[in-house]
């Protein structure tokens, strides 16, 4: 099905503990997103890269955080996006994007009498705070921003809309600190680690959260860090972690995506074309993108389930 699909670059990079995610939309674009998927059939835009000027704001007393100035200008910046296409996808950036452009879609949700649920691909929960974070680098905490599982004030603006963390499903984990261990937990998100992944495969958690979200009439944000993968196939990323998705089995949740048809909104984060290996990472990003929205081996979908 042909779905107007607009490209808005978030070229966040000061959540990341390096530099070089800044370069992450324009190494998406020179791999041929927008042209892939025109070819697929799709009415593709691009509005080109946001900018963030840094918000004033106080001082956290957790000495570890950098940039915060400027994170909370792009959370600022990134939740005000308003789109009229039928799936925005967010170029990224690192993962503090998603302390924007969820509450945006879940702003989006609410106006058209939906919640939001998010899909989330990561090897890591992102469900930091302010106070819990040792590193300080802020795309360790979106999740816990969103849900409203802690105040962000005043150092960020309250979220325009939150997610509740039941209509969270986290595929991929492998690197989860003890706060976060404990947040998980408390605050009720599904997760399926890579050893859940390992022992039953990766379709029937996503089949099912997916059914979840057709029952819901609800609208589906992915959110997608580069580190879901395996370094072995995805280089470029700040925050390798060893045993991520295969080849198959990232491909197979995007097909799995396409064939569901309820993905209103995509993050790609966390691509730092700075660690990649002539362009693989990012072409491969592009090649599974291309199988969430319409690529198929046969020239029909070979569905798993209808
Ligand atoms: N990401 N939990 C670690 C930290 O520094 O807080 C890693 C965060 C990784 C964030 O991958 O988007
Ligand atoms: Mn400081
Ligand atoms: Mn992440
Ligand atoms: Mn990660």
């Amino acid at each position: 099905m042909s779905k107007r699909i607009e490209l808005i670059g978030a070229p966040v990079q000061i959540g990341a503990g390096r530099g070089g995610c800044l370069m992450g939309p324009d190494a998406l674009r020179t791999a041929g997103l927008a042209r892939t998927l025109t070819e697929l059939g799709h009415a593709v835009s691009d509005r080109g890269n946001l900018d963030a000027p840094e918000a004033a704001v106080p001082a956290h007393p957790n000495p570890a955080i950098h940039d915060l100035e400027r994170s909370a200008g792009w959370v600022e910046v990134l939740q005000a996006v308003e789109t009229e296409a039928d799936v925005p996808i967010f170029l990224g950036g690192d993962h503090l994007m998603a302390a924007g452009t969820v509450p945006a879609m879940a702003a989006r949700a609410q106006a058209r009498g939906r919640p939001l649920h998010v899909l989330w691909l990561d090897a890591h929960s992102d469900i930091h705070t302010l106070e819990s974070t040792e590193s300080g680098n802020l795309h360790g905490t979106p999740v816990a921003y969103f849900t409203g599982q802690a105040d962000f004030r005043p150092h960020f603006p309250a979220p325009r809309a939150t997610v509740a963390p039941e209509s969270i499903c986290m595929i991929g984990l492998r690197s989860v600190d003890p706060f976060e261990k404990r947040a998980l937990t408390r605050a009720g998100v599904e997760v399926h680690d890579m050893r859940a992944i390992d022992e039953h495969g990766i379709a029937a958690p996503l089949r099912a959260f997916l059914d979840r979200v057709r029952d819901a009439g609800a609208d589906l944000h992915v959110s997608f860090d580069v580190d879901f993968l395996d370094p072995g196939i995805a280089p470029a990323v700040g925050t390798t972690v060893p045993g991520g998705a295969t080849f198959r089995e990232a491909h197979l949740v995007m097909e799995m995506l396409n064939d569901a048809d309820l993905v209103t909104s995509l993050d790609l984060a966390e691509l730092n074309p700075f660690l990649d290996d002539r362009g693989r990472t990012a072409k491969l990003l592009v090649d599974l993108v291309a199988s969430a929205f319409g690529k198929s081996v046969l020239d029909r979908p070979t569905r798993s389930r209808t």
